[in-house]
């Protein structure tokens, strides 16, 4: 450590400053030596060197160093790189008297210490230090190209260089949503989140899968184990965010209801950071599905209070339906605005035959491409091995510790445009292709954007014909300032377009949305397989190719049927214009990309810099009730134990009163006889004894004596002969009254 020169002033405030500089400044000294080859000779070799800091005008600082070493019996080697003020000092003995190094400190510390003009002095000492490598022993790491690729260097994630500054997803929580996760495995089980687990599938707090004959339920475990796999333990592979911790909530594993998918997206969201969901709904190339209601709401709900009022983020594959030509636009999952939509590359940066292109895709990462490509590596029971199939369910994992920027990615097989914002975006590759490298130093500097501002159009009823190629239906939007005012909205993120349209055959249309600057969305592609004859009813595109630019101004939809005429003409019912985005100017927008440009050297990822975070929110976690499967089962056979039990009354009483009105002889020739207190019953049976009638059966007597309520009974003379039909009074089992029956 340095010396201060005795007598320094007291402690304050600015004295911390100045030390806090001081200290860098000699730290910076300790390292610039290294960078510098004259100085490098002198301190490395066992010699006497001091750094000395010197107080002087600037124009007499070379003097005075001078005549300081020239007193001390040193000799100045110069200024320490380009920090004025600082020398440094050598010992270089004449080969006459070679001192004792211990006395030669003594006199130079002792010297240096009274001197006026030394502020501090610090003799130099070696430094130890070593190279930062990252050594594996994972056996299957050296496969793991997407994570360090030697075959086709710059082909990778760029995440090695955060690893080496530490940066590991320490402190964060992702939770795989899938068909399970094995966490005993070795590669797993060290980074396991028991607390951020749940099973829906059984209700049960453990997520373990459960493989049967027909379904090996490991893909929730490779995602894990590309996500977080341990390193270093001799086994397998290492995962993108190693010292992350990882949970599972199985809920792919048997029936999946609204309500299920809605809990698994609030599950545990105080402890989860990240959703990472690798699904979604058939990629068939016929299908138009999403989260249903419940999913869209726990969705919105986790990103307003999960992660301490943060907000959760959702992770999904933007899905592998690209031989039938499917398009994440309609997967629900992939439009929605709380979700990030990742798609696919294959090493050389092409999109694969299975993946799919959106509007609304943020970003593409690396996976498996066709046969002759490498596939992506992760963990799998009982033994790691290779991933058979390709997919967007490998890019899923990648991102889950990505904060959303946007990255510039130039690949000849996309095609990009710029928009107004300058923003590059492809539907095949979003903004771009992740690099770990970026998003860490964009992450360390990253401060909250301004809450979401959102603007809704009035529905729009058109009733328009849809026509066929080339010509097109056009409606159009303006947002005027006036309509922005409220929310107070000026720059955008996504757009959303909800449409009612009526078409014999839903894969033959293509829609396209035109922000105000001209920016096209290709937002409805057409679909071969698409042979639905219902349109489309109340269903949100969206898209996020105008992200930063201004949002007022006229949005266009433009329809068109690349269909036969054997059909009859689609129609446009109704449309809704939804704008998301925020108070941000425009200038803003820039300013936050030049900040972050700025960060991309790494200079924050080497310090122990971080930007004043608030301490979030006490949100407790939601306590919901499941209908898991075995739930409804249950449900189902009390209901039809009840359905059972009540058509078994039902029958009883009818049959009971069919008996009454086919026999009235009673068999018995005691006399029946209803015996009441008041005048009331006294005076019905003595009108009862004037009317005409026929006995009581004995079955009758019997269930009447086991339940009096189970039907009117009539009024009996002295013989049990029935004789009237006047109404019963109420009953007297209710009135609590005494009641004798047929003797
Ligand atoms: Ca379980
Ligand atoms: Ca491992
Ligand atoms: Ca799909």
């Amino acid at each position: 450590m340095p010396h201060w020169r005795r007598g320094a002033p007291l402690w304050s405030a600015g004295m911390e400053a100045t030390l806090c500089i001081h200290t860098c400044l000699w730290l910076s000294a300790s390292w610039i030596p290294l960078a510098s080859p004259a100085l490098d000779a002198e301190g490395s070799h066992g010699k006497l060197t001091w750094a000395v800091s010197l107080e002087a005008p600037e124009e007499e600082l070379e003097q005075r160093a001078e005549e300081l070493a020239r007193t001390a019996g040193l000799v100045n080697m110069g200024r320490v790189g380009e920090l004025k003020g600082h020398y440094l000092f050598a010992y270089q003995p004449d080969g006459h008297a070679v001192a004792e190094h211990e006395a030669i400190r003594r006199s130079v510390d002792t010297l240096f210490a009274q001197h006026d003009s030394v502020r501090w002095h610090s003799e130099q000492k070696l430094l130890k230090r070593s190279k930062r490598s990252l050594h594996f022993n994972d056996p299957k790491y050296p496969q793991q190209w997407h994570l360090n690729n030697h075959k086709s260097p710059g082909k990778d994630i760029n995440v090695t260089g955060v690893w080496e500054r530490n940066v590991t997803g320490r402190g964060v929580t992702v939770v795989v949503v899938d068909d399970g996760v094995e966490h005993t495995i070795k590669d797993i089980q060290p980074n396991y989140s028991p607390e951020g687990s749940y099973d829906l599938n059984s209700n049960d707090p453990d997520p373990m899968p459960h493989p049967d004959e027909e379904n090996g339920n490991h893909h929730g475990t490779r995602c894990a184990g590309e996500i977080a796999a341990v390193p270093n333990n001799s086994f397998c592979t290492v995962g993108v965010a190693f010292g992350s911790r990882i949970a599972g909530i199985r809920v792919l594993d048997g029936p999946l209801t609204d309500s299920m998918e809605a809990i698994a997206f609030n599950k545990h969201y105080q402890i989860n950071d990240i959703y990472s969901c690798s699904w979604g709904p058939d990629d068939d190339g016929k299908t138009v599905d999403g989260p249903h209601q419940l999913g869209k709401a726990e969705e919105e709900h986790g990103v307003i209070a999960g992660r301490r009022g943060f907000g959760s983020i959702f992770v999904v594959a933007s899905g592998n339906g690209g031989q039938h030509s499917d398009n994440c636009n309609y997967d629900g999952y992939a439009n929605s605005i709380y979700t990030v939509t990742i798609g696919a590359v294959d090493e050389t940066g092409s999109m694969p035959f299975y993946a799919e292109e959106c509007a609304s895709m943020l970003a593409v990462t690396f996976s498996g491409g066709d046969k002759m490509m490498r596939s992506i590596v992760s963990t799998r029971v009982p033994v790691c091995a290779l991933l058979a199939t390709p997919g967007t369910a490998r890019t899923c994992p990648q991102v889950s510790r990505a904060p959303r920027v946007s990255l510039q990615y130039e690949d000849r097989h996309a095609k990009w445009d710029t928009n107004q914002a300058g923003f590059s975006h492809s539907h095949q590759h979003g903004f771009g292709l992740l690099n770990a490298w970026r998003l860490v130093n964009a992450a360390k500097i990253w401060e909250s954007v301004p809450y979401l501002a959102s603007y809704v159009s009035p529905v729009l009823k058109e009733g328009r014909s849809i026509p066929w190629l080339p010509q097109e239906l056009e409606v159009a939007w303006n947002v005027t300032p006036a309509d922005l005012q409220l929310s107070g909205m000026r720059t955008l993120e996504h757009v959303a377009v909800t449409v009612t349209i009526t078409h014999p055959r839903r894969g033959n249309l293509e829609i396209r949305l035109l922000c105000p600057s001209g920016m096209m969305s290709l937002i409805g592609t057409t679909r071969s397989m698409d042979s639905d004859p219902n349109g489309f009813s109340d269903w949100t595109f969206s898209t996020v190719r105008c992200w930063g630019e201004e949002a007022q101004g006229t949005y266009r939809l433009l329809i068109r049927d690349i269909g036969d005429d054997s059909l009859r003409p689609g129609t446009l019912r109704q449309w809704q214009l939804t704008l998301y985005g925020s108070s941000w100017s425009p200038a803003d927008m820039k300013e936050r990309q030049r900040l972050l440009e700025e960060a991309m050297s790494g200079r924050y990822l080497s310090s122990d810099f971080s930007l004043p975070c608030p301490p979030g929110l006490d949100i407790p976690e939601e306590q919901r009730y499941t209908i898991t499967a075995n739930t409804l089962k249950t449900l189902l056979l009390l209901g039809c134990f009840a359905v059972f039990w009540t058509f078994y009354y039902m029958l009883e009483v009818c049959l009971t009163r069919n008996e009454v009105g086919l026999d009235l002889a009673c068999s018995s020739s005691s006399s029946c006889r209803w015996y009441q207190q008041g005048r009331k019953h006294r005076a019905l049976e003595k009108r009862a004894g004037t009317a005409k009638g026929a006995s009581l059966p004995s079955s009758w007597k019997t269930k009447q004596a086991l339940n009096p309520f189970l039907v009117e009974p009539a009024l009996l003379d002295a013989q049990g002969t029935v004789v009237s039909a006047v109404p019963f009074p109420p009953s007297p089992f209710l009135q609590g009254q005494d009641v004798s029956l047929c003797p």
